[in-house]
């Protein structure tokens, strides 16, 4: 099976394992985990910010910054797709009692003029806006890396409102890999950033949260409200420490992966699909042309040897990630021509 569902199903490299056998650990809740310590200094530092606090998920990171930034009855501003308010099971209204607003943007991105347009004028009537959350790389808009322009115009415009700033960077080393611009210029204009270990770069487990040091601070009891804190946790940090040394910069090579996935789906009868849209390692294209559902394209692809997953009724997605080759792609290619020109 050629698994194209996400790059969350990579595993972990002989070599990787060998890192994480003979991790130094200790208890991570006494904050005496050497390893956990290493890799929570090393994320700070590439994301330009004072401090890192390292937890369990994705969604535990990016809850975590939803709670530290807003109170209950307050609202919060994010795209429609967004991963905060699309797939972590309410957790923004369950765990922090905050209503959210969602803006439609174009593959994921928000100009400022719509941002403006839904923070809510201070009245007794409204709730209030306190905190606006981003998506870089932004996964239902297509892997779409923001531009650095209209954070900085959003950034302007929450600044003076006091309205905070949060990055779900889960994917954000893609862009940074695609743009060659440094994890810490996009940090700079958030208080809090958060990137995952566990997709392209090869972690099993585990992401970080980046702040400056009283936010951490903050984090760090809220992450164990939460029932995040860990103990021997060095073990899963030293995973993520041979990550960012060895699989930042080989994303390139899904990236080229996914643009010849695009360019092959492009030339199929029925696909819809803009290659040019296709900027880092995640692929989304529509079949409803083809007058097949999405499942009923799953089910053919998957009997080929193909997993991908399905984002809409008409719509499929591809991840490229360190565990196919480039002998695997053009398999996947092969196979997407078969089922697709039939
Ligand atoms: N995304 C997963 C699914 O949950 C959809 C995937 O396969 O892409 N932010 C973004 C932008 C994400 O794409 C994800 C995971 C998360 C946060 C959450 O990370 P985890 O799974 O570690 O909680």
């Amino acid at each position: 099976m050629i698994d194209l569902r996400s790059d969350t199903v990579t595993k972990p490299s002989p070599a990787m394992r060998e890192a994480m056998a003979t991790a130094e650990v200790g208890d991570d809740v006494f904050g005496e985990d050497p390893t956990v310590n290493r890799l929570q200094e090393t994320a700070a530092r590439l994301l330009g910010k004072e401090a890192a606090l390292f937890v369990p998920s994705g969604t535990m990171a990016n809850q975590l910054a939803v709670r530290l930034h807003t109170r209950p009855g307050d609202e919060i501003i994010v795209e429609a797709g967004a991963h905060v308010v699309r797939y972590e099971s309410g957790a923004a209204a369950g765990l922090s009692g905050v209503q959210t607003c969602w803006l439609q943007g174009t593959r994921g991105i928000l100009t400022v003029e719509q941002i403006e347009a839904a923070i809510r004028p201070p009245d007794y009537h409204n709730p209030p806006t306190t905190l606006i959350c981003l998506e870089n790389t932004h996964n239902r808009g297509g892997g779409t890396i923001y531009p650095l322009d209209p954070i900085k115009a959003i950034r302007k415009a929450a600044e003076p409102r006091g309205i905070a700033m949060h990055l779900d960077g889960a994917r954000l080393f893609n862009a940074v890999v695609a743009t060659g611009i440094p994890a810490s210029e996009y940090a700079r204009h958030f208080e809090t950033v958060s990137f995952c270990l566990s997709k392209g770069l090869g972690a099993p487990v585990g992401s970080l949260i980046c702040a400056d040091r009283e936010r951490i601070t903050k984090l760090r009891r809220l992450r164990k409200m939460f029932g995040g804190g860990m103990r021997q946790a060095g073990i899963l940090a030293a995973a993520g420490l041979y990550a960012l040394d060895h699989n930042i910069a080989r994303l390139a090579e899904d990236h080229v992966h996914a643009k010849t996935l695009a360019a092959t789906l492009a030339g199929l009868p029925g696909l819809r699909i803009n290659p040019d849209h296709v900027e880092t390692n995640i692929v989304v294209f529509d079949i409803g042309e083809t007058r097949r559902t999405a499942d009923e394209a799953l089910a053919a692809l998957k009997a080929e040897g193909l997993l991908l997953v399905p984002f809409s009724p008409t719509t499929l997605r591809a991840v490229t990630h360190l565990d196919v080759s480039r002998g695997q792609i053009e398999q996947a290619c092969a196979i997407l021509k078969k089922v697709f020109a039939a």
